[in-house]
């Protein structure tokens, strides 16, 4: 078969993002014995152009789209991606009759009304790696394929969707070959990093989070010396900025452990971040072996340092935990980005003075707080039934697909703001979602990668807000 993969996110704020999930179908595809062709549309400039040619190049007897984000997750600058989808797949449409099917992150969060959108066979929710080579191999045989595991579909105006199975998994970590899918040496001169995943699975329960719904509720670890491994090769081949994209990193902290062991007993020259660490985990050994694994930037998602949203968001952790951690990360020597969402249950004016008294006192000047106002609301999310019984969302949960937001009730957004940027004003390490959001943002990681600073950028926020300001162009 030959098989057209288009990884369709075009998102390059805040910076963009190497499509692992495209390469890793790509490979796994290829090595069931398709011939695989990769479009990456990040870098260019006329999308449905660029497909159309593919697809008049290549003739594919399947097309498979990867679809990453819905929106920016922005309350303030919000921007919808999926238009785009549409544009593609009657591109697409009006070169071949192949059955186009639909994957990736966004599938797991709102399959039924993506798959609205467009003229498509169906969508695989979860792991393609499995799912879609077995996809393809049941099409080139003229079968049906409305009985694999994880596909959904619409029957006759219905919307189906098979529970998935975990067929096929493998404990080695997937590292694909970037060099040979993408134009690595565009992701690397925006700073963009290399993503690697150590687990899928979350088992959180935050009110407001699809990880679950993505990745599965039960852990599934991949082997850590394979980790290490792959952190290696990828390396050797110069890339070397890597990021561990687990939806949480040091859970199960034993797991994260071993992973860390695994790569101090390797040379591996890389240097590694993560963004997503949970402050339950948290303590001095774990930071030693991150310093020894090589990580150069970590991000502790707090979202709170009041008790009383904590619970609301249904966190699992206090603020206890939370001044724990800062005591942790100040022993330590690895930069740490602090990330704040504010606006959830229970939220109130002095809940948000409460967050900000803790980052103003605790956040040190080689780290960095990012803040984002407002929770996107997910259908079949805790969220979604707080803010109904709230009376502060009335659209049918159908209908959930264009961004909505939700602010507490007894605070107001615009205060929130304005008390935000009043922070910012004193700190110049303190950043809003505006700041992730700047159109120039981009330029500023050209010019970076240039003067030969490596990823993570944010190490460098406050002389980049510095010399921002002087310019008069602070966030
Ligand atoms: C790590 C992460 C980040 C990191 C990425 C670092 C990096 N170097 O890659 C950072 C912090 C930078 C980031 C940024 C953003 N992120 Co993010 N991120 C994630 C996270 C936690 C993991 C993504 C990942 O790499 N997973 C591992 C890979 C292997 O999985 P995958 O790509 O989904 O692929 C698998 C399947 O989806 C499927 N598949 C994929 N493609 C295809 C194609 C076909 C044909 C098939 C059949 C199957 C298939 O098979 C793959 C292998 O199993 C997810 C949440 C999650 N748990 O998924 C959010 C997530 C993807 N992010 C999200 C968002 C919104 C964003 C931002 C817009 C946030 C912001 N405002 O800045 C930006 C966008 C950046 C950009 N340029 O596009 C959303 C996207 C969906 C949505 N709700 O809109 C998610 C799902 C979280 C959420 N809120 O629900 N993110």
């Amino acid at each position: 078969m030959k098989i057209l993969l288009v990884s369709t996110n075009r998102n390059t704020l805040p910076m963009p993002v190497m499509p692992i999930g495209a390469c890793v179908i790509a490979h796994a595809s290829e090595r069931s014995g398709h011939t695989v062709h990769l479009l990456d549309l990040m870098f260019t400039r006329d999308a449905t152009t660029e497909v159309e040619s593919a697809v008049t190049g290549f003739h594919p007897d399947v097309v498979g789209l990867s679809i990453r984000n819905i929106d920016n997750n922005d309350m303030r600058n919000t921007v919808f991606f999926l238009d785009d989808l549409r544009k593609i797949v009657d591109a697409i449409r009006t070169k071949t009759g192949a059955p186009i099917f639909l994957g990736g992150a966004a599938m797991g969060v709102m399959p039924e009304e993506i798959l609205r959108l467009g003229n498509v066979s169906g969508c695989v929710i979860g792991d393609g790696e499995t799912i879609f080579p077995l996809l393809a191999d049941r099409i080139s045989r003229g079968g049906d394929f409305h009985d694999i595991p994880g596909i959904a579909y619409f029957e006759n105006g219905t919307f189906r969707r098979n529970p998935p199975a975990a067929i096929g998994y493998s404990a080695a970590c997937p590292a694909p070959d970037y060099h040979r899918w993408l134009n690595t040496a565009a992701y690397r001169s925006h700073l963009a990093t290399v993503p690697i995943q150590t687990k899928t699975g979350c088992q959180f329960q935050c009110v407001y989070c699809t990880y679950p719904r993505i990745e599965g509720c039960t852990y599934r670890l991949k082997e850590p010396g394979s980790v290490a491994e792959a952190v290696a090769r990828l390396a050797a081949t110069g890339l070397r900025d890597i990021e561990i994209v687990d939806s949480v990193f040091n859970a199960p902290l034993e797991h994260a452990m071993n992973v860390c062991a695994a790569l101090a007993r390797v040379r591996h020259r890389a240097r590694l971040q993560c963004l997503e660490l949970n402050p339950l985990f948290f303590d001095d050994a774990l930071l030693t072996a991150m310093e020894r694994a090589g990580f150069v930037g970590m991000g502790i998602t707090l979202e709170s340092a009041s008790d009383t949203v904590l619970r609301g968001l249904k966190k699992g952790f206090t603020t206890r935990e939370v001044h724990d951690a800062a005591e942790v990360v100040r022993r330590h020597g690895i930069p740490c980005a602090w990330i704040f969402l504010l606006g959830g249950p229970g939220e109130t004016e002095e809940t948000v003075k409460e967050t900000l008294r803790f980052a103003g006192k605790h956040i040190g000047p080689r780290d960095v707080a990012f803040f984002n106002t407002g929770i996107r609301i997910y259908p079949g999310t805790e969220l979604e039934s707080i803010a109904r019984r709230q009376g502060v969302l009335s659209r049918a949960p159908g209908d959930m697909l264009s961004p909505v937001f939700y602010v507490s009730p007894d605070v107001d957004a615009l205060w929130v703001e304005q008390e935000l940027k009043k922070s910012m004003n004193r700190h110049m390490n303190f950043l809003n979602m505006d700041s992730l959001g700047l159109s120039f943002l981009p330029t500023i990681h050209r010019i970076g990668y240039r003067l030969g600073l490596r990823p993570p950028l944010w190490r460098h926020t406050r002389i980049i807000r510095r010399c921002l300001r002087l310019a008069g162009m602070d966030v």
